[in-house]
């Protein structure tokens, strides 16, 4: 018996659940049962207990240990399959590369309340401070090739935003191409994708993806671009519940891409979700082209419509994109 086999029955129960059916669901004593209903008080549950009737969950703390996002009633319904969670580690993306060489099953989701080493694209810095956001690494092996794994960038891209969008229909949440989530024009979330693998085959992928989701108080060098969905719509989303709509989300977008193994069946929804479509964008980089955003194509690629009328399509290894005024 887990705590989050105990919770899985608490929370998909309105009723009190008796301790002596509890006994009996797990073959263990009324002691045991009453140690694990007194850890999840500790960590904040709010449990009523009544003689004669038994137990039952009033309310969940926002926590995002795996067992809180394990026993939510749709996790089974998501791409991941196990969760493991630390107080603080350097970089989930780190820990789910130094499992990766083991890795051999399902999707694994490493989560963390804070980072002391948060990575973004390139050797840049991402500010993960404890307590108010999801800084999370999904480490999985698709089976597609190498050159094809950028593409799974757009499609966690895709997850994390309509996420957001389900749990709050309200808020202006879009996607800056390749892959930030902007609510309101202001960056909430980054996605980092790596992976190990030969010429031809991969060995494994990992998806990181850090949300500012409570975040009040950001570092000068980036509090004119980061917010956080609290922020910016004044509403505290709880987080185990967003991860679990990400991974609901995330399965949905990815069945689709891998039909054909592009973005061709995607295109239009993400063209929906961008920001920049529409929009006049300069890149830097490899390429420097100015013009309008159209779209996405099917690999993913930016297509920018210069002054001369020329589609020009841009990859996101390749450059890097900004409006032709402001961070969009
Ligand atoms: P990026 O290169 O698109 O964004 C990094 C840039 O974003 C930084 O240079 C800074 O300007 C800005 N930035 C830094 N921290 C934040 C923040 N909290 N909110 C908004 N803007 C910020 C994006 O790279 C990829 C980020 C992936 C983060 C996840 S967290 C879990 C996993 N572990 C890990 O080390 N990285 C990933």
């Amino acid at each position: 018996m887990t705590k989050t086999d105990v919770l899985k029955l608490l929370k998909n129960t309105n009723d009190y659940i008796s301790g002596q059916m509890l006994c009996e669901e797990f073959g263990v004593s009324r002691t045991a049962i009453w140690k694990v209903i007194n850890q999840l008080k500790e960590d904040g549950y709010e449990i009523e207990s009544v003689s004669n009737k038994g137990y039952k969950i009033i309310n969940s703390p926002d926590i995002i240990k795996d067992y809180e996002i394990e026993s939510n009633k749709e996790f089974s319904d998501g791409f991941i399959a196990k969760v493991e969670y630390f107080d603080e580690i350097d970089s989930t993306n780190n820990e789910a590369k130094r499992q990766g060489d083991d890795y051999n099953s399902e999707p694994k989701l490493f989560i963390t309340e804070s980072q002391t080493g948060g990575r973004g694209r390139r050797g840049r810095n991402w500010v993960s401070p404890k307590g108010s956001g999801i800084w999370m690494s999904l480490l999985f092996k698709p089976d597609i090739m190498p050159s094809q794994a950028s593409m799974l960038t757009i499609v966690a891209a895709m997850a994390v935003a309509a996420a957001i969008k389900d749990l709050l229909p309200e808020a202006d949440c879009k996607i800056k191409w390749p892959n930030d989530i902007v609510i309101n024009e202001r960056k909430v979330c980054g996605i980092l994708t790596e992976m190990s693998a030969e010429l031809e085959y991969i060995h494994y992928v990992v998806i990181g993806i850090g949300i500012n989701v409570n975040t009040t108080e950001f570092p000068d060098e980036i509090k004119d671009i980061a917010a956080s969905i609290y922020s910016l719509t004044g509403v505290k989303v709880n987080r185990s519940q967003l991860v679990v709509v990400f991974s609901k989300e995330f399965k949905k977008f990815y069945n689709i891409f891998m039909v054909k193994k592009d973005l061709g069946d995607l295109v239009n929804d993400y063209d929906k979700m961008l920001i920049n479509k529409g929009r006049e964008v300069s890149t830097t980089g490899a390429v420097a082209i100015e013009g309008k955003a159209v779209g996405i194509n099917s690999l993913g690629e930016l297509i920018i419509k210069t002054k001369d009328g020329a589609l020009e399509s841009v990859r996101a290894g390749e450059v890097s994109v900004r409006g032709l005024y402001s961070y969009v």
